[in-house]
């Protein structure tokens, strides 16, 4: 006779249940720069009242825009469809100065969320072309940072994505190449497409410091120290999270199994047969309740140990646009 699937002495549950070490990467989950451009909004809400209009997801997550939809935040695409005279937040991803400009023209009151570390690559990209360089931005075509960032100085600067694509740039002038790089790429993939640069433009210059910034390189370090140990790689993030697709795509060229879960909805139990030891991290646009969820619901199938594996200590914070600042 087969056995009664709600049996739990099923073959299939006892494969998913028993006891499990999860490996919590800390670093994971929110940035100095998500949780300020998150603040913005909150304050706006808080000082002005709804609606408050933000352009593009104010971060990358589903969650935290569904969070302040429901207290009177509006997200738009675009700009017209934005009344004459309202607040509207840029996200924490940046704008192209034209943006700016369809602000004013619009007579929009704009509050700027965007990320201190985001607009540090928007002047290197200003002060690059400025000096006569073809500016070589790193980045994915379509993400929101990589249209702002090419839209300081459209005329001089070159998307580049690989390094492949690296290797066969063809630019006005090979002794004035300068690259730049989107916040949240993967470290290691970076390093290549740069290395593919020199070797095409040995007088390549670069920023004074990584344009990685320091949320997404501590996020893949803390990643990187358990991702060998566990036999499974959960990463908490929506599917629209560049950071976040970074971490499964490391893992995964780790040799570890890997997805991306918005929330503990889209766990699945056949990904969890087997499975005593589970990495957990989260992406910087998540919020740290979405990763407790995910241990509970863990805790619902056997004990469960966690051993939180920290690699850095973040205690950078980002002060407030003026315009929102209270007190
Ligand atoms: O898609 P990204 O990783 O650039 O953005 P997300 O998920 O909103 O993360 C935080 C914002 C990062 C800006 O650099
Ligand atoms: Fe800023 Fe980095 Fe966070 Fe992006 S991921 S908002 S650049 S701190």
């Amino acid at each position: 006779m087969p056995a009664d699937p709600i049996d739990p002495k099923h073959p299939a549950w006892r494969a998913v249940t028993g006891p499990r070490t999860v490996l919590l990467a800390a670093p994971r989950s929110f940035c100095a720069g998500v949780e300020r451009a998150i603040e913005v909004v909150e304050n706006l809400l808080d000082s002005r009242g709804g609606p408050i209009y933000v352009r593009k997801q104010i971060v990358h997550n589903s969650h935290v825009v569904a969070d302040l939809e429901s207290r009177g935040a509006v997200f738009v695409d675009d700009l017209d469809t934005v009344p004459e005279g309202a607040t509207v937040v840029f996200s924490a991803h940046g704008v192209a100065p034209a943006v700016r400009a369809q602000a004013a023209r619009r007579g929009l009151d704009a509050v700027d969320a965007t990320c201190p570390l985001v607009t540090k690559v928007h002047n290197e990209a200003l002060r690059f072309a400025g000096r006569g360089d073809t500016v070589v931005l790193i980045g994915h075509a379509g993400h929101e940072e990589v249209e702002g960032t090419l839209g300081e100085a459209p005329e001089h600067t070159v998307l580049v994505q690989s390094a492949a694509e690296a290797a066969e740039l063809e630019v006005p002038d090979p002794e004035r190449v300068s690259y730049l790089t989107q916040t949240t790429l993967a470290v290691d993939e970076t390093a290549e497409v740069v290395e593919a640069l020199r070797a095409r433009f040995p007088a390549l210059r670069g920023p004074g410091s990584d344009d990685i910034c320091y949320a997404t390189t501590n996020r893949q370090l803390s990643l990187r120290a358990i991702a060998n140990e566990s036999e499974l790689v959960l990463v908490v993030g929506s599917g629209n999270s560049s950071n976040s697709v970074r971490l499964v795509e490391l893992a995964r060229r780790q040799g570890t199994p890997a997805y991306l879960i918005d929330d503990v909805g889209d766990l699945r139990p056949d990904w969890l047969d087997g499975v005593r030891v589970l990495g957990l991290t989260a992406g910087a646009s998540a919020p740290p309740r979405l990763v407790e969820e995910v241990v509970t619901a863990l805790g619902g199938l056997g004990p469960v140990t966690v051993e939180e594996r920290e690699t850095a200590r973040e205690s950078i914070h980002f002060t407030l646009p003026s315009a929102v600042r209270r007190g």
